[in-house]
């Protein structure tokens, strides 16, 4: 990019992160917003305001990743071998060709220890150890092989894999003890290692007892690609068989710092993807941080060209999974990286025997070692089929050495074969696909993200404000026309509320005749339970001896007399103590009835507004409160005339059956003699006699008769009060009218002034988006987005 450009990239966009900011907090105040996704905007606002990029490489172990930012990088920096190889998080970030360097960050004594400790645990040891002594080092260690070489290898369990991690963490300890910190995490250049280069770093920090001890490593180093903030991190395999090692890559993948993922995949090795190859790209799918930035390699692509079946099954597997991936890519790390190497040498090194591979070759004092690239290379020549026959007629002498026959088949085709190499390799269109994504996709896509997240919740924003713009222009502004407007609308007013009083009050009325107003229901029980309750203790305390003598007072000239004046007595006396129950209970019923009622009005709303536009309610309560005493009244008749019938005996008395019976008996008793005593004899039994008859009768009349009269009246009562009352209420509006004329003017002050200070609230919310919308717009047309334009707020001056 150009250096003008990027300067003015930083100029137009040095407001984007506070003018996102502000739009989110606008979207906060709104409750009526809570649903915009904000969170997607933090995360995307992030990634495009951080100075880092991180572009994590992950896979299974062995997949070939620390060989493919080798390949990357046309440089041989990061450890890359056969078996669990990188143990650690390693960054490469960039730094000025001159100033390459590696900083190398330790764990703290006191971490080391404790996950010492707890894989003793593991192992089935739980006292505490000292790891100052070097004697207890020694004998844990000792012990470890011993478990490992009892295991049978050490991959052969998992408590074998646990001895060889115990044993690598201690033997890492003791080894570069004298440079860890006993709380903290020291770091170290490479100088003070005394290491010439950043391989060397790398091959120090390579898995093994050095990387146990180890927390990550950062190289700094001089390449195009890391530019521009752009960092690659070096994992793991998920697959690792040290379980630390692999879930420090799991949670790379969850981390939100990671901005990319490179995906080395291994089913071109394999046939298929693994189970923790599939958990990984649902872990990533998971990621916000991540989103479509993701690129899947498919390496150790060479596999595939000297096997049919791997190639059709990595074929159809890419065909049915990744039809829609467009960031594909098919790759040899190895070929790729040693190919572009091969580069700088010439026949004179022996084609990089020489140099590139002279630590390699050292293994064997009788016969020179084959290095993996020269076997691959040869393999490739001969077999891979990938050599136009017309081009390169080459031949793999079983009579020479691999080295051999290395040396002479790049001294025979030279440049040409090494450009074919690296072609098939598929490293560089790898590396093309990733440099063209860092360098030119990366900055717009990450702007792009951002403005898609906005692009809603902007949108949702204006409308509100429009909406609430044009309300608020809407309302009258000056005094007078509030003022008119206000008088205007008094009839109305005045029209809803009475009618809304009269639908209340026929509501109330219709649930109380229909046994739907819980409160008079309870209340009504009541009346029921004091009656009946009165009744048999008026049954209990009837006395023959009083009745006897109301009887034989009526009649001076006699001295007895018969059964039926004592039943009569009785009758009245029965009849008339209950009137006085049941006049009683009904006042206290229908004074609760009329309290609840008023009180339940008074709450109204229309009941309130009545009140502040008239200055009063008009009348309504002393207007229900006569309707209650005249309630009170009609149902004080209604309760004489239903125990007045209570005098009457009931037709089942003198029909067959219990009651005739019953008297037949007590007339049989009393009629044994002329004087008093008989009838007392029969006492219990006249009881039982006025008990069957009053009985069903009061039963009757408080379920039923009396219930009904109670409903009819208040229905006839209240129910022209709803009607007549919508009359009265629209009468006031005289009243009204210079009721409101009083406290109008006020009124429409307070108005006024509340609809200043909203529309200067809106209009100061108007302006900060519209000043933010327009700072993110001028940031996204610089980096070329210009298919977003966020909207703004068009408001009148
Ligand atoms: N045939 C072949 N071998 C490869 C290829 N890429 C890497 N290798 C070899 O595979 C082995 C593992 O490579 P690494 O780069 O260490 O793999 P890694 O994914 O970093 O492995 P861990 O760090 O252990 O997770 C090394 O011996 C490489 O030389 C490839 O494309 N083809
Ligand atoms: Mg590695």
């Amino acid at each position: 990019m150009a250096e003008a450009e990027a300067v003015a990239q930083t100029v137009a966009c040095q407001h984007l992160q506070e003018s996102v900011e502000a739009i989110l907090s606008l979207v906060e105040q709104e409750s009526s917003l809570r649903n915009q996704d904000v969170a997607a905007v933090s995360t995307s606002l992030r990634k495009a305001v951080s100075p880092t990029f991180e572009v994590a490489f992950v896979g299974a172990f062995s997949a070939g990743k620390s060989m493919l930012i080798n390949a990357l990088l046309g440089r041989e920096l990061l450890y890359s071998a056969e078996g669990h190889a990188t143990g650690i998080e390693c960054y490469i970030a960039y730094a000025p060709a001159d100033r390459e360097r590696v900083v190398l960050t330790f764990a703290s004594a006191a971490q080391i220890h404790e996950e010492a400790q707890v894989l003793l645990e593991r192992l089935g040891v739980s006292s505490a150890i000292d790891l100052s002594q070097e004697e207890t080092i020694t004998t844990i260690i000792k012990a470890c092989e011993k478990i490992v070489e009892k295991e049978g290898g050490e991959s052969k369990s998992d408590q074998a894999k646990r001895a060889k991690a115990l044993k690598l963490l201690l033997e890492g300890w003791w080894a570069n003890r004298d440079r860890i910190h006993p709380t903290a995490n020291a770091t170290y250049s490479m100088e003070q290692f005394n290491f010439s280069n950043l391989k060397d770093a790398a091959a120090y920090a390579r898995r093994g007892s050095n990387s146990a001890v180890l927390k990550r490593v950062e190289y700094y180093c001089y390449h195009p690609l890391l530019e521009d903030g752009n960092v690659l991190v070096d994992l793991p395999g998920i697959d690792a068989p040290v379980k630390k090692d692999a879930a420090l890559t799991y949670a790379k993948i969850a981390n939100e710092d990671t901005s990319a993922v490179v995906a080395v995949l291994k089913p071109a090795a394999a046939g298929d993807m693994t189970q923790e190859e599939t958990e990984l790209l649902e872990v990533m799918r998971d990621n916000s941080g991540i989103r479509d930035r993701v690129f899947f390699v498919f390496n150790r692509i060479d596999e595939t060209w000297y096997n049919v079946q791997l190639r059709q099954r990595l074929e159809s597997l890419i065909s049915s999974q990744f039809a829609d991936s467009q960031r594909l890519y098919k790759t040899s790390g190895l070929l790729g990286f040693y190919g572009s190497q091969l580069r700088d040498t010439s026949e004179g090194d022996r084609f990089g025997l020489d140099t590139l591979f002279a630590t390699s070759l050292k293994g064997s004092d009788i016969a020179e070692d084959t290095p993996q690239f020269v076997y691959e290379f040869n393999r490739y020549c001969s077999s891979s089929g990938k050599l136009p026959a017309n081009r390169f007629r080459i031949s793999v002498n079983n009579y020479e050495s691999q080295n051999e026959n290395y040396v002479r088949i790049l001294g025979e085709y030279g440049q040409p074969l090494i450009d074919q190499l690296i072609h098939d390799s598929g490293i560089e269109s790898f590396r093309n696909g990733i440099t063209r994504y860092l360098t030119e996709e990366k900055r717009p896509q990450l702007f792009s993200s951002l403005a898609n997240d906005l692009q809603p919740i902007c949108v949702a924003l204006r409308r509100l404000y429009s909406d609430r713009y044009r309300e608020l222009d809407s309302q009258p502004t000056e005094l007078e026309g509030i003022k008119s407007h206000r008088l205007d609308r008094l009839n109305t007013d005045l029209k809803r509320l009475a009618e809304d009083f009269a639908t209340h009050l026929k509501r109330e009325v219709n649930d109380i005749v229909t046994n739907q107003c819980s409160r008079f229901e309870d209340d009504f029980r009541n009346l029921q339970v004091r009656m009946l309750g009165r009744m048999s203790e008026l049954l209990q305390g009837f006395s023959v001896k009083q009745a006897y003598q109301r009887a034989t007072l009526a009649h001076p000239r006699n001295s007895t007399a018969p059964l039926l004046a004592i039943l009569v007595e009785a009758f009245y006396y029965l009849a008339n103590e209950l009137e006085e129950v049941l006049i009683a209970e009904t006042e206290r019923v229908i004074r609760q009835l009329f309290s609840v009622l008023l009180d339940r009005i008074r709450h109204q709303n229309y009941y309130r507004e009545l009140c502040r536009l008239v200055g009063s309610d008009a009348g309504l309560e002393t207007r229900l409160r006569a309707i209650e005493q005249s309630v009170q009244l009609a149902l004080r008749s209604e309760a004489s005339t239903e125990c007045d019938r209570y005098v009457r005996e009931s037709p089942s008395f003198y029909q067959e059956g219990t009651t005739i019976h019953q008297f037949q008996q007590v007339l049989q008793q009393t009629s044994v003699g002329y004087d008093f005593a008989p009838m007392v004899k029969a006492e219990p039994a006249i009881r039982q006699l006025l008990e069957l008859d009053f009985s069903p009768k009061v039963k009757r009349s408080v379920t039923s008769t009396f219930r009904q009269a109670v409903s009819q009246t208040l229905k006839s009562q209240l129910l022209p009060v709803a009607v007549e009352y919508e009359e009265v209420i629209l009468q006031q509006y005289t009243v009204a009218r210079s009721h409101l004329e009083k406290t109008i003017e006020k009124e429409a002050q307070e108005q006024l002034l509340n609809l200043a200070t909203e529309q200067a609230a809106l209009r100061e919310q108007i302006t900060t988006y519209n000043e933010a919308v327009g700072a993110i717009d001028t940031c996204l047309q610089s980096m070329g987005c210009d298919r977003y334009q966020l909207p703004i707020v068009e408001v009148a001056n």
